[in-house]
Formats: C-alpha cells, sequence, structure tokens
C-alpha cells in the first residue's frame, strides 16, 4: 500500500461518480472533490477536455495519472491504496477472475444495457430521444437480471467472498439506482443493500456525491 499524495476526482451526483467516493472513503484516503456535474456544461470545458476527452465524469488524477470510467478508478484505489483490513484485494487468478466475473456481470447487464437506457430514454429523452419500447424491455431485463443476483446474494453479505470488495460497489450502486427507478427488490436484495447503506463509508461518500445536488 501506497500513502496517497494528491487524489483529485471530478464528478458528483449520480450512481457513476458515487463508486469510487465510496472506495475512497473505506480506505481512509485523503482527496480534493470537484462537484462538476453531467450535462451542466462543466464536462465540456476546454480544461476539463484536455484532462479527460470523453466529456464523462466521474474522472480521477493520482499524482499526474489521470483515470475515467468508474470501475477502472474503483479497481485502481483499491489495488494502490487497499490493505488487508479495509477491502477484498483479490490475488489468485481464479479470486481475481471471479471477482471480474461479477464486477463485469453487474457493469454489462445490470448498469449499461439496462438502468442506463433507462436513463437515457426516460429522464435524458430530450438528448437521446422518447423510446418506450426500449424502456419497458430495459426493465424486463433488468428484473431478469436482478432475479439471477438476488438468488446468488441468499444468505450472503458480500457478492465475492466474505470483505466488501469491487464487486459489492457496483452491486450495492447499481441496486440504489433500481430502487430510484421503483424496482421491488427481492428480500435477500434488500437485506445485502441495508447492510450496506448503513456503513459509515457510503454515507460520507454518499453527503459527498449528493451535497451539490440537495
Ligand atoms: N462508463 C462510464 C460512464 C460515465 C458516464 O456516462 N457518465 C455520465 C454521468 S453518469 C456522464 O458523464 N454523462 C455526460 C455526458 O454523457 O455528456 C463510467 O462508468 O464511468
Amino acid at each position: 500500500m501506497q500513502e496517497p499524495t494528491n487524489i483529485q476526482f471530478w464528478g458528483a451526483s449520480t450512481m457513476r461518480t458515487f463508486r469510487p467516493l465510496w472506495v475512497a472513503e473505506e480506505l481512509a484516503v485523503a482527496y480534493t472533490h470537484h462537484p462538476i456535474g453531467p450535462r451542466t456544461g462543466e464536462t465540456q470545458t476546454s480544461a476539463y477536455t484536455e484532462m479527460n476527452p470523453k466529456q464523462k465524469v466521474p474522472y480521477m488524477q493520482d499524482a499526474g495519472f489521470g483515470l475515467s470510467e468508474s470501475v477502472a478508478i474503483s479497481r485502481y484505489l483499491i489495488a494502490r491504496y487497499g490493505s488487508e483490513s479495509t477491502m477484498a484485494m483479490p490475488t489468485s487468478v481464479e479470486a481475481l477472475a471471479r471477482e471480474d466475473e461479477w464486477v463485469s456481470y453487474i457493469y454489462g447487464e445490470l448498469d449499461e444495457t439496462s438502468l442506463y437506457v433507462m436513463r437515457r430514454h426516460g429522464d435524458l429523452a430530450p438528448i437521446y430521444g422518447e423510446a418506450p419500447a426500449a424502456m419497458t424491455a430495459s426493465r424486463a431485463y433488468a428484473e431478469k437480471h436482478l432475479a439471477v443476483v438476488a438468488e446468488h446474494m441468499t444468505g450472503k453479505d458480500f457478492v465475492v467472498g466474505d470483505q466488501l470488495g469491487l464487486a459489492d460497489i457496483m452491486l450495492v450502486s447499481c441496486l440504489d439506482w433500481a430502487v430510484h427507478y421503483d424496482f421491488e427488490l427481492q428480500a435477500s436484495l434488500l437485506r445485502y443493500r441495508d447492510l450496506h447503506r448503513s456503513r459509515q463509508a457510503y454515507r460520507r461518500a454518499f453527503d459527498v456525491n449528493y451535497r451539490a445536488s440537495s
């Protein structure tokens, strides 16, 4: 584990920006937060575009190392600043592959192809267009995969192993998003979500992420 230098995060108010903030709080690393929002024009400035040509949040800089993508930033923070006592740090090929399996599944199926599609054609319909069929299909698709996850989480506190890890950051953030979109979670997911939402690090990150929008 290295001592943090000057970590800076850009981005607030979405589930994607929440993830690296939650990890940073779990690891108790200091950071500076720039709470810029998507679609406020703040990701379109030339200064921001020079740092992150994708014009998206979240974005992170750590001593000159710049990184975008909520999964990549979260994984980087854990690898660089985690320790056995803070968050799960899988080391064997199999353990890493298992974590990757769940992170990819949650990000790919719940975040990108379900919830974000609903965001595009729901809240962001003025930009991406109305698409009622896509909204209905995405909801049904999310229900199907939430059922798979609910089965997996029965009797478990963590997605993988016995310690909070990247897959939990992904799942809890997607469950929060799903609840925001009025999905009814099965009992195993309700219990699991409540368990992690009561963590102090979760609460601190939540306050930081949503402070600007409350
Ligand atoms: N795959 C990216 C998605 C990032 C993303 O789409 N962020 C949205 C906010 S949730 C954004 O910056 N949107 C602004 C835009 O598309 O102009 C991640 O997980 O970090």
